[in-house]
């Protein structure tokens, strides 16, 4: 709870709660204390989760013994003698990421299969079992230094589901273990910025079903990592958008109520919404990450080599994640070389190229905004253009530092001195950006008909075709 609203709570409680009151009362009560709350309580983001939704792109490395067996979901009883990348640079991983744009990495420390990518003393099933530099190798150690040279977030996935480790479905026993590979994880390897989970729990290999531990998960993230940010469809920092083809909600509040998905692994038609929009009068602030693989699997596989998302493709995912108020997350796995492969670097570099053009000249830059409020929840603002110019992507944000208000708009351009609607949405949030039929016009006009208030100006641009 806030501290705002403890301190709500306990006035309430001297003035009013502290004596007998009919339940009436009660009542009126908790409605002014609701709607009091609303105006001075809106979520908003802690300093990780600005910095998180400002990196906009990431990547996602999916490595382990799948790569070398050719499937997606190992099975547990994969031989360790099996992982031998034999020319394997995180360098050359982060040299791509900077080449794509993004800022953050996060890497599979552990997937389902249970081979742990780096020497841990909770099982044997790790790199230090393989020929992998000589059974001395520490991946996440070469990962995280490569990053941090590179000036780039290191995040790790730790896969709850383990159809390796013989405590999996004793359901202390092995939490005990995974509480000890996190600690390994968050103490051993400097800052890292992501702590990614998924829900999997699949049967054990003593037959039994685990039950996780996640409040006794995220507390432990907090205290070893008070910075970084944890990922799974409950958060509790950053949620899961709900799918993995790449596309968030049109309308995407970065505020949930936190009771729909109160656990990873849950599924339902309130539950996918809740993922893929958030909720407008959310309690707390959860923004969505979309993941997706530049592959049609997560693991590198060789057959997929002629199925690469093109940089169009790419640019289109960005478009419909970072573009409506969401962040990517995009999947490149490493080779058996333990390289990211030349085509996949190629085309996150066009993909980069490709934005980079598409946002290269704002047609609005440096000209006055005329705002105005037209009612307690609407305004609109306007931008003339000393001569037109023919747009065709236009961006709108938020301060989201202040949270998130707008919930209806619809943006204009004068053509030919007439106004012509060019996109409308819900929301917009950090970023709200859409490419669209080019269109020369000398003007433009966003009108906000909706928001939870109060209504803060909000920052336009419109590119150059
Ligand atoms: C899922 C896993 O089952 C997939 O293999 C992949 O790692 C995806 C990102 O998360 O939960």
């Amino acid at each position: 709870m806030p501290a705002s609203r403890r301190s709500f709570l306990a006035t309430l409680g001297a003035s009013a709660l502290g004596a007998a009151v009919a339940p009436r009362d009660l009542t009126q009560i908790t409605r002014a204390w609701t709607s009091a709350a609303r105006l001075q309580d809106r979520p908003r983001p802690s300093p990780a989760q600005l910095t998180w939704q400002r990196d906009e792109l990431a990547l996602f490395l999916h490595f382990g013994v799948n790569t070398f067996t050719d499937r997606e979901w190992g099975d547990g009883t994969e031989s360790p003698s099996i992982f031998a990348p034999d020319a394997l640079d995180c360098r050359q991983w982060t040299r791509a990421a900077r080449a794509a744009g993004a800022k953050a990495l996060i890497l599979t420390a552990k997937h389902h299969d249970g081979f742990c990518l780096w020497p841990t003393a909770t099982t044997r099933h790790s790199v230090a079992s393989s020929p992998f530099r000589g059974g001395q190798g520490d991946l996440v150690r070469e990962f995280t230094e490569a990053c941090r040279e590179a000036g780039l977030r290191a995040g790790l996935y730790l896969s709850p589901w383990d159809r390796n480790h013989p405590s999996y479905g004793d359901s202390p026993r092995y939490n005990a273990v995974y509480r000890a590979q996190l600690t390994e994880l968050l103490t051993n390897y400097g800052p890292i910025h992501e702590v990614w989970f998924d829900g999997a729990n699949g049967e054990g290999p003593n037959g039994k079903r685990q039950v996780y531990d996640w409040p006794g998960t995220w507390a432990l993230v907090k205290q070893l990592q008070p910075e970084a940010v944890i990922f799974s469809d409950a958060g509790p920092d950053v949620r899961w958008i709900g799918n993995e083809i790449g596309v968030a909600g049109e309308t995407n509040w970065s505020t949930v109520n936190p009771d729909t998905v109160p656990v990873p692994g849950l599924s339902g038609d309130e539950v996918m919404r809740s993922l893929r929009e958030g909720d407008r009068d959310g309690t707390v602030w959860r923004p969505g990450e979309t993941d997706v693989s530049i592959r049609p699997g997560w693991f590198w596989h060789p057959a997929e080599d002629a199925r690469v998302r093109t940089a169009e493709n790419l640019e289109q995912l960005w478009f419909t994640s970072v573009g409506r108020n969401s962040k990517l997350l995009l999947n490149v796995p490493p080779t058996r070389a333990g390289l990211l492969h030349e085509i996949d670097v190629q085309r996150l570099t066009d993909m980069r190229a490709r934005l980079d053009a598409c946002f290269a000249d704002d047609v609005t830059r440096g000209l006055t905004r005329m705002w105005r409020d037209v009612g307690a929840r609407a305004a609109q603002l306007e931008v003339t253009l000393p001569r037109a110019a023919t747009i065709a992507a236009i961006d709108v944000r938020e301060d989201i530092t202040q949270g998130q208000r707008v919930a209806a708009f619809t943006l204009s351009g004068r053509v030919n001195g007439a106004w012509q609607s060019l996109a409308a949405g819900s929301t917009i949030g950090y970023r709200r950006a859409t490419r669209i039929t080019p269109v020369t016009v000398d003007a433009l006009r966003l009108e906000i008909s909706d928001a939870v208030e109060p209504l803060l100006q909000v920052e336009i641009a419109a590119f150059r075709a």
